[in-house]
C-alpha cells in the first residue's frame, strides 16, 4: 500500500477550512437562539450580561499576556490596539466600560457586574481556560485562537436586529457595545489571520490551528451551556430563581 505524504493546505484552502467551523459558533447555540427569537426574559438577558463582563474584563489581560510573549514589534505594535480598544484611551471610554452601560441599559446596577458576584463558576472555569492558555501558549497559537471573530461581526449585527425588536425595555444606548465591535472585529480578524496564515505552514500545524480555533469555540459554547443550566433550566445552587 503507497503512503501518501500529507501536503499542506493552499492559504485559500487553509482559510476556508478556519471560516467552515462557523457551524460550531455560539450563534448557534440554544441560548443565542433564544435571545435572537425574542424569547428570554429580563433575568436571563441580566444573567447573560453579567456573567460576559467576566469574559470583557479578561480578553484586555488576555491580550496583555499574549503581548508579553511575543518578540515582535510590528506584531505588538498592532495588537496593542485590542488592549486600548477594550481598556479606552484618549477620548474613547473603551469597551469594558461600554458593557457596563449595557449593564445599565438591560437594568442592573454597574456594581452587579463589577462585583462579579453574578459570575457562575463555569463561566469562570471556562474564560480562565482561554486566558490561561494564552498566557502559555506559543504567541502565535494564541493569536490563532482569537479567530472565532471571524464569525463574530454576523452575532454582533444579530444583537443589533433582534434586540430592539424583541426586548423595547433595553436602553438603545445599551448597544453601542457591539455596534463598535463589528468595525473593531474586522479589522483585528484580519491581522490574526495574516498572522496564522503565515505561522501554520505544515499540514501538522495547520491541523494543530482548527485544533486551537475549535477550543476557543468549546469555551465560548461551554459559557452558554453554562448559563442555559443557571437561566433557563434553573438548576444551579448560587441562582435564586429570583435574581441572575
Ligand atoms: O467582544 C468580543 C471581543 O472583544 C473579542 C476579542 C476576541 C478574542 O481575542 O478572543 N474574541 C472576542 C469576542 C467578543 N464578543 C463575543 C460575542 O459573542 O459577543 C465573540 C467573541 C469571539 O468571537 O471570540
Amino acid at each position: 500500500m503507497t503512503r501518501t505524504t500529507p501536503v499542506a493546505w493552499s492559504r485559500e484552502e487553509f482559510t476556508a477550512r478556519l471560516r467552515a467551523m462557523d457551524n460550531r459558533y455560539h450563534i448557534h447555540h440554544p441560548y443565542h437562539v433564544l435571545m435572537n427569537e425574542g424569547k428570554l426574559g429580563q433575568k436571563q438577558i441580566q444573567g447573560w450580561v453579567a456573567n460576559r463582563f467576566y469574559y470583557q474584563i479578561s480578553i484586555p489581560l488576555k491580550d496583555a499576556a499574549l503581548l508579553s510573549n511575543c518578540p515582535d514589534q510590528n506584531v505588538r505594535r498592532r495588537w496593542i490596539q485590542r488592549i486600548v480598544d477594550h481598556d479606552g484611551g484618549q477620548g474613547d471610554d473603551g469597551g469594558i466600560e461600554a458593557w457596563l452601560r449595557l449593564g445599565e441599559a438591560v437594568g442592573m446596577e454597574r456594581s452587579a457586574l463589577t462585583s462579579l458576584e453574578h459570575v457562575l463558576p463555569g463561566v469562570r472555569f471556562a474564560v480562565d481556560a482561554y486566558v490561561n492558555f494564552v498566557r502559555r501558549a506559543p504567541w502565535q497559537e494564541a493569536v490563532c485562537s482569537s479567530l472565532t471573530e471571524l464569525f463574530a461581526p454576523t452575532i454582533h449585527r444579530s444583537r443589533l436586529e433582534n434586540w430592539p425588536k424583541h426586548y423595547p425595555w433595553i436602553e438603545p444606548q445599551g448597544l453601542t457595545y457591539f455596534r463598535n465591535r463589528l468595525a473593531q472585529a474586522h479589522r483585528d480578524v484580519e491581522h490574526a489571520l495574516e498572522i496564522t496564515l503565515a505561522y501554520f505552514k505544515t499540514p501538522e500545524q495547520q491541523g494543530r490551528a482548527l485544533d486551537i480555533l475549535q477550543f476557543k469555540l468549546d469555551v465560548l459554547w461551554t459559557m452558554l451551556d453554562v448559563m442555559s443550566a443557571a437561566y433557563v433550566e434553573n438548576k444551579h445552587p448560587s441562582v435564586d430563581v429570583d435574581s441572575p
